[in-house]
């Protein structure tokens, strides 16, 4: 997590806003535009892609259309390889920090294009069975999620079946929108994953269950969408592409697979917004970074075992419940940042140690600070009532007094 404002990581403490909020890992499925748009026209003769983040790449075999917000802000952005992505600003800015740009941190927007003037206008959907699909409109699309952009998956998505069945039925609505018969007529959900007890077409089956009338039933669409997701998970069975492959597995294989084909990128975001205490809405960015290893076995288990002794006493049960909880899910931390108050890190001393690493450290030094500097010492330039100058706290003296290294008169 990253705050360009900053130029460095945004540690948890950092944050005014979204402690405790991680990485979320997208598919960004690239679905190259086929047809022409004025406001595209310099750009002719070079691949156009609409991308779509998606949590569900296994799905992508029954895509029926992309939805892209009317009034939603898009951008035409450049990539590394020439390609040129439609997405919103705020995607186009965590790309630029995850090495997709041509130049790292930048991402000069070549045109401004509103969701609207692709409505109607036809992408290739990747390994979908229709091949070529219609962007049609939705307006719950959130331009804080993603890129923006979604590909319809009405078959086991409740969101996508709800708004495709509206417009399919109600030639109301599809007036509104401003969307033509002829552009969501022949798109029916594709059966792709089988779920005991749910069928093959799993988003139907929940609108059902859970009465979803339109797609403005937003909380019957999230209990549908729940359910399609965990079951789906834990239970599905592809009936395409990897045939008889559970969903679990499948989902990696085909992220994986339409990766290396150069179909979709990987594309990360904060899973919820993220403001640092600057104010600065936060991404997320590849940079140098040490990490602790909190997770090694070895390690993890040696505390735990002492957390759970009777030499670790909370004043309450919940407490110590706590940290057996956090020391299971705590892996990698990152415990270096380049600029603010800190310890240097010994070892790389372009880095500072994360002050609230730094803070797990320095209470120790407190329990000798007092014979070393005594008080009105604080730079501990004059000796302190022990006699000991800091010349002579080396590191055996001080591996002597914490980490019970024997003593050497010698040194
Ligand atoms: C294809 C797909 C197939 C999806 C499927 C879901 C189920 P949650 O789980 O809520 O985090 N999405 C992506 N960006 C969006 C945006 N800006 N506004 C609204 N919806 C957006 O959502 C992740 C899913 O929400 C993504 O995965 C995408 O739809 C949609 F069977 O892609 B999915």
């Amino acid at each position: 997590m990253y705050s360009a404002l900053d130029g460095q990581a945004c540690a948890d403490h950092d944050r005014s806003k979204g402690e405790g909020v991680g990485v979320q890992e997208y598919t960004g499925i690239k679905l190259e535009l086929e047809d022409k748009l004025a406001c595209l026209a310099p750009w002719e003769g070079k691949k156009i892609f609409l991308v779509a983040a998606t949590l569900r790449p296994e799905t992508m075999f029954g895509q029926t259309n992309c939805y892209i917000l009317p009034k939603g802000k898009y951008g035409l952005y450049e990539m590394k390889n020439g390609d040129l992505f439609v997405m919103s600003a705020r995607a186009a800015k965590n790309c630029a920090y995850q090495e997709l740009t041509p130049v790292d941190r930048e991402y000069p927007c070549l045109a401004e294009i509103l969701g609207s003037e692709f409505i109607g206008k036809r992408v290739k959907a990747p390994l979908s069975s229709y091949g070529t699909v219609f962007i049609l409109p939705m307006t719950s699309i959130k331009m804080t999620k993603g890129t923006g952009i979604v590909t319809s998956v009405p078959s086991d998505s409740p969101d996508d079946f709800a708004m495709l069945r509206d417009l399919q039925n109600d030639a109301k609505l599809r007036a509104e929108l401003k969307v033509d018969e002829a552009w969501v007529k022949d798109f029916k959900p594709v059966p792709i994953i089988d779920i005991e007890g749910m069928g093959d077409l799993c988003a139907e089956h929940a609108c059902n269950e859970f009465k979803v009338k339109t797609h403005k039933d937003e909380k019957k669409l999230l209990e549908a969408k729940d359910k399609c997701y965990q079951l789906g998970f834990t239970k599905g069975v592809m009936k395409v592409g990897p045939v008889g492959m559970k969903v679990e597995a499948a989902k990696v294989q085909i992220k994986q697979e339409m990766i290396a084909a150069g179909l979709a990128v990987n594309y990360y975001e904060p899973e919820k917004q993220v403001v640092s205490r600057t104010g600065d809405d936060c991404i997320v960015a590849l940079c140098d970074q040490w990490l602790n290893d909190y997770g090694e076995e070895s390690w993890k288990n040696a505390v735990k075992a002492h957390v759970k002794s009777d030499n670790f006493e909370t004043y309450n049960p919940k407490t110590k419940h706590e940290f057996v909880a956090i020391l299971d899910w705590l892996k990698e931390w990152g415990c270096s940042r380049t600029t603010g108050l800190g310890t240097k890190v010994p070892w790389d001393d372009q880095f500072v140690i994360e002050s609230l690493s730094d803070s797990t450290i320095y209470m120790a030094y407190y329990t000798i600070a007092g014979l070393l500097q005594g008080p009105d010492n604080l730079d501990g330039k004059k000796v302190g009532p022990s006699g000991i100058p800091a010349e002579a706290m080396s590191i055996e003296a001080f591996n002597y007094i914490f980490l019970d290294a024997p003593y050497d008169a010698s040194i």
